[in-house]
């Protein structure tokens, strides 16, 4: 008998709405940020044909309403790994390797994500999954101590490592097991109210770093939030409080432009919720939070070392009051880097997809020879030059998410090296290189325009 297997990007689509259902239930704060960007995008795209035009050029806008990324905290090698397999039977590679330890955060991580365009238009969602760095507790005993109970969990059920491992023979699933999986994998996420260690042993890793604890005390890696994708995240920043939620102070990421690049990003404050110890104390512990993120244009190497440049000359700048100060100062500073899709294209700044417009399929059909270089072609209107989003994150904002959700007190920056070899030793392989990625997608377009073109 032959299997008939669906495909990965329906695993993936299916999964990202059980967690969003899940998470839905367990944060009601989640549904109600769902709401607000629902509402948001809504009234942006009715006030902005253009931009509802260029995104449904890019086919972007169906797959809005269902983009979310989300985020998770394993504690050790074997579970990074059997997450990087589980991943993969939903078409998910890790791609990038972010350094959070220069920001007094002990983990180091990489996003999962699809890759190729069919499968990010079908649905990009994301989990960016961060490694707890044991090695970066500095007492002895304390280390020791995480180490033995992280080595005493399984975060997997049985039914879901038994699933795991069929989905690998068969290379993937037909429609039953399917949904089976989801439902399994599903497990590994939920939130659990009850911690696996005692309030002294929690207190003690709560002390080393709050992140530690969040790892180490549970059965397993809790979805800590989801994250919608809004067109207007300055209209979104501006909404929440009308809608009972209370944003953190200022949206990470580079200021508002008319050419929206990379990402940007504001949360709201992660919730204080009751838990309970082994030996029945209770207590409180705060980790799971809701946010909110807009993206833009992918940049290039080039135009993201101007990005790194610009953001770390702002952070020169004395703090600002607020977020309207913080974005005035950031707008500023950015006012280097050019606004405009023409000049982005031109100075190798950003990725472009290319595309043969109407007018192009019309001359072609008509017998007209094309220009032969790319601008001439763009300059008669031949060819459309649509934005490549971004679909990765940005180290610096990632940190500033996390520190919101950490409490006032904030960790020195650990003296560590980076250590993107260990990751990967980690994660059993080396995670994907992004501007590899977009240069492809770009390339790619570019070969099927030369097809088409016949040249
Ligand atoms: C991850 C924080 C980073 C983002 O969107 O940059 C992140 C975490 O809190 O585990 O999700
Ligand atoms: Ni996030």
């Amino acid at each position: 008998m032959t299997l008939s297997l669906v495909s990965p990007d329906e695993v993936r689509t299916a999964f990202s709405q059980a967690m969003s259902d899940m998470y839905r239930h367990e944060v009601p704060q989640y549904g109600t940020l769902l709401e607000l960007v629902a509402d948001i995008n809504a009234k942006t795209l009715a006030a902005d044909p253009e931009l509802a035009q260029t995104l449904a050029a890019g086919g972007e806008l169906e797959r809005l309403d269902v983009e979310r990324h989300g985020a998770i905290r394993v504690g050790t090698a074997e579970e990074l790994s059997l997450l990087r397999r589980v991943f993969a039977l939903m078409g998910m590679e890790p791609v990038g390797y972010y350094d959070l330890s220069q920001a007094g955060v002990p983990v180091h991580s990489t996003a999962f994500r699809p890759v190729d365009e069919a499968a990010l238009k079908r649905n990009p969602f994301r989990v960016f999954t961060s490694l707890l760095r044991l090695e970066l507790i500095s007492d002895d005993d304390l280390r020791r101590q995480a180490t033995a109970i992280l080595a005493g969990r399984d975060i997997f059920t049985q039914e879901a490592r038994e699933l795991l491992e069929l989905g690998e023979r068969q290379g993937g699933f037909d429609a039953h097991q399917a949904e089976r999986f989801v439902g399994a994998i599903l497990e590994t996420f939920r939130w659990h109210q009850d911690a696996t260690v005692d309030h002294a042993t929690y207190q003690a890793l709560h002390d080393a770093h709050r992140l530690v604890a969040d790892v180490v005390c549970f059965r397993g890696p809790h979805i800590n939030h989801l994250t919608p994708r809004t067109l207007d995240i300055d209209a979104a920043q501006a909404a929440m409080p009308a809608y009972g939620i209370d944003p953190k102070a200022v949206i990470e990421g580079p200021p508002p432009r008319r050419c929206p690049i990379l990402l940007r990003q504001t949360s709201f404050k992660a919730l204080e919720e009751s838990i309970r110890f082994a030996g029945r104390d209770d207590g409180t512990h705060t980790a799971r939070f809701g946010e909110i993120e807009q993206r833009g244009i992918a940049l290039t190497r080039a135009g993201r070392e101007r990005y790194d440049a610009l953001l770390a000359r702002s952070r020169e700048l004395p703090p600002a009051a607020d977020n309207a100060a913080h974005q005035r100062q950031l707008g500023e500073v950015f006012a280097d880097l050019p606004d405009d899709l023409d000049s982005l294209r031109q100075q190798g700044l950003a990725y472009f997809r290319y595309r043969l417009s109407d007018t192009g399929h019309a001359a072609l059909a008509a017998g007209e020879t094309p220009p032969a270089d790319l601008d001439a072609l763009i300059a008669r209107h031949w060819v459309e030059a649509l934005p490549i989003t971004y679909e990765d994150f940005l180290p610096v904002s990632a940190a500033g998410i996390f520190q919101s959700n950490l409490g006032d007190t904030r960790h020195a920056a650990y003296a560590s090296e980076s250590n993107q070899a260990a990751f990967e030793l980690a994660l059993g392989r080396p995670v994907l290189d992004e501007f590899d990625l977009y240069s492809r997608l770009e390339e790619d377009s570019r070969e099927r325009l030369r097809q088409q073109l016949g040249q």
